[in-house]
């Protein structure tokens, strides 16, 4: 039959489990993707695994996220990660260096290959034809440990590209228009697979940027063919001898299918506060703008930023606004500088920020209160920019760019013509020096590993009690972000390797009186809407939590890698089963699911939750599969596979357990090796 790519690199990579939508597979991991802002916590998790090389063919730490130093914290993590990785066989690229995503798509994506990534925006390696996937930072950990990683088979949907793009409607618009079409619930589950005769008008710049949002829909990941187009990058990225053609069968058939005529795209953007609110650009042009972003980890490609100086070459922002400006890695900084691209934004007005993650993280340059913040990013969740109330809308470069000259939000088809933007020098600045290797094994032996004093070890584990009890802490509505549960910016995101600090700051921007009660009430439950847990992969947002005895969560639905991370740190993701249990919730009231610990232990899927108040009792459901109960009566996915806990793995060639003793091996394959 014939096959999808996805299904293809799937059975490739098949180490446990069948191909089946909905029934969990083990896969063989090739590279590994860990930023700082999760790095930390997911090293620390490694070491209480083992203390040996990893035993992931290429593992790559990034120092992207929290590079501002305010004081000792983010620059003691970076100090932790350096040695860690010199020690155990990760490559560290160093701050200022550049944004993960587009140094991997730049230095390390492969046709064919499996990417497992501690940040959501792990996807945007996909545009090289790989299948790169977000997810918690234990469960990097123990890919990294050299055990499979575990997955529900997604179903694949088939993205037909038709014709190509107008003048001034970018590839951030055909994204946007799957956001309008499917909204951020809408990838749930799901490999979003890129073909038809418009892939090939779509240069990897501008998959990239698709594939990153995939994330926004909850998608699994997307990817692209790996075509003449992937080859042109690798050649420009001297890596050509790392291509091959890959691409669906001929006649391969999808699950589901999007017709995109890319023809018919007008510049779209998205309305405050989420990703899925997507309307014309022109509905929403005239409102006032105070400031405009471009760049985090979608949109900083050197297309992007050329597009932007050549509209506003030898013209002047706004006067009432003000425009930053960051390039995505070191290399696209020195391509803009010599391009000329550089000195056309900063005359303009421009703010040029170092290659980082930014603003989109709330990582500076919080807008004003209660006024418009225009960015060519990925999210705009309530507070992520830094300011409570913000008003930001997602776009793309060329909305952004008419944006910034006019003052106001402005459909770039008003400007003319589009002006001819610098062309990208024909070789770029590629330059590994500052993604250092690891050390050899017998200098790795003697490496010491510092710890600052912010860094402290993640809440322990202990096995699922026979029936969880406790008090509900919080009633909730739909999509509650991960950035609701451990908040982004420069204050919270400093806590990141240490959870009971952070878990001060759960729910703060929707009850700042949570974590005082969770920890008055000794613990107890959270009960939500549709989507909880939409957005990021940060573990943090399930850490701090547990560090409160969070014991359940009670949702309408979950997203995909927030679920993973609630059952990896052993919280109970219980369905709400119609809306009795969603409506019968009051907060304070004293819920109790008896005897959980046999019903999962003997697969039981309906369970009953009892209102001690009222004596009602309301039905919720254990949609786990057999791993995932295995995981939540260990107590989470630590203390499970330190008890030697199998994985549906049963192919590799492993045990399923952790050896805490195995040789050190040179952990990069040579044609990595610089
Ligand atoms: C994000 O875009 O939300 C982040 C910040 O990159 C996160 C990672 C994190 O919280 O550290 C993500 O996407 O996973």
């Amino acid at each position: 039959m014939p096959d999808t790519l996805t299904t293809k690199i799937l059975r490739e990579h098949l180490a446990g489990g069948a191909l089946v939508p909905g029934e969990e597979v083990a896969l063989r991991v090739d590279q590994a993707l860990l930023q700082d802002a999760t790095g930390t916590m997911a090293g620390l998790q490694y070491l209480e695994l083992r203390d040996g090389p990893v035993r992931v063919p290429l593992a790559v730490q990034y120092v992207d996220h929290n590079v501002i130093q305010l004081d000792f914290k983010n620059p003691d993590d970076h100090r932790f990660l350096q040695a860690f990785c010199a020690k155990h066989g990760i490559y560290y690229s160093r701050p200022g260096n550049g944004i993960c995503h587009y140094l991997h798509v730049e230095r390390f994506a492969r046709p064919g290959q499996i990417l497992i990534g501690a940040d959501s925006h792990t996807t945007t390696s996909g545009a090289l034809g790989m299948l790169a996937i977000g997810a918690g930072g234990l469960d990097v950990a123990i890919a990294l440990a050299g055990l499979p990683f575990e997955l529900e088979t997604p179903r694949v949907v088939g993205v037909a590209l038709r014709g190509r793009l107008r003048p001034w409607v970018q590839p951030k618009d055909v994204i946007l228009e799957l956001l309008r079409r499917r909204g951020v619930r809408g990838g749930l589950g799901r490999v979003f697979e890129f073909f038809g005769e418009g892939v090939a008008t779509i240069d990897v710049t501008g998959r990239a940027t698709i594939c990153n949002m995939i994330a926004e829909l909850g998608a699994t990941t997307g990817v692209f063919p790996s075509d003449e187009r992937t080859r042109e990058w690798l050649r420009a990225q001297r890596r050509e001898d790392q291509w091959i053609p890959l691409a669906a069968d001929p006649g391969a058939t999808y699950e589901e299918v999007e017709e995109i005529d890319l023809d018919a795209l007008e510049p779209l953007i998205a309305k405050p506060s989420s990703p899925g609110n997507v309307v014309p650009v022109r509905e929403v042009a005239g409102t006032e703008v105070e400031q405009v972003c471009v760049g985090s980890s979608v949109n900083s490609g050197y297309e992007d930023l050329a597009i932007v100086a050549a509209v506003l070459r030898e013209r002047t922002i706004h006067p009432n606004l003000v425009l930053t400006v960051t390039p995505g890695s070191r290399q696209i900084l020195d391509t803009i500088a010599r391009s000329g691209v550089y000195g056309d934004l900063l005359r303009a007005g421009a703010r040029m920020l170092e290659p980082i993650c930014g603003p989109c993280v709330g990582m500076g340059q919080a807008p004003p209160s209660g006024v418009v913040s225009v960015r060519t990013f990925n999210r705009n969740f309530p507070g992520r920019s830094g300011t409570v109330n913000d008003q930001v809308y997602l776009c793309s470069p060329a909305t952004a760019a008419a944006t910034a000259l006019r003052g106001v939000i402005a459909d770039p088809r008003d400007l003319g013509e589009p002006p001819a933007p610098t062309p990208a020098l024909a070789d770029p600045a590629v330059d590994d020096r500052h993604i250092l290797a690891p050390a050899p094994p017998d200098q790795a032996a003697t490496i010491q590993i510092p710890r600052g004093p912010n860094i402290q070890p993640p809440p322990p584990q202990e096995p699922l009690p026979d029936s969880l009890v406790g008090r509900v802490l919080i009633h909730v509505g739909d999509d509650i972000s991960t950035g609701d549960l451990s908040p982004d910016g420069v204050e919270v995101m400093g806590y990141r390797s240490n959870v009971p600090a952070m878990s001060r700051y759960v729910f703060r921007r929707i009850d700042p009186e949570f974590a005082g009660r969770a920890r008055d009430w000794g613990g107890g439950f959270i009960v939500a809407g549709h989507n909880y847990g939409q957005g990021s992969s940060r573990e943090h947002a399930a850490l701090a939590p547990k560090q409160l005895d969070v014991r359940a969560v009670f949702a309408k639905s979950f997203a995909r890698i927030h679920r993973r991370n609630l059952i990896a740190q052993g919280i109970v993701p219980l369905a709400i089963v119609g809306e009795e249990a969603y409506e019968a919730a009051r907060e304070g009231d004293a819920w109790e699911v008896p005897g959980v610990r046999a019903a999962l232990a003997q697969g039981e899927r309906a369970l009953m939750v009892r209102i001690r108040e009222t004596g009602q009792e309301v039905p919720v459901e254990a949609n786990l599969s057999p791993r995932e109960r295995q995981v939540l009566l260990a107590g989470g996915l630590l203390a499970h596979v330190r008890a030697g806990g199998r994985p549906i793995s049963l192919s590799l060639g492993q045990s399923g357990a952790v050896d805490q003793g195995s040789p050190v091996t040179n952990p990069v394959p040579q044609e990595t090796t610089r």
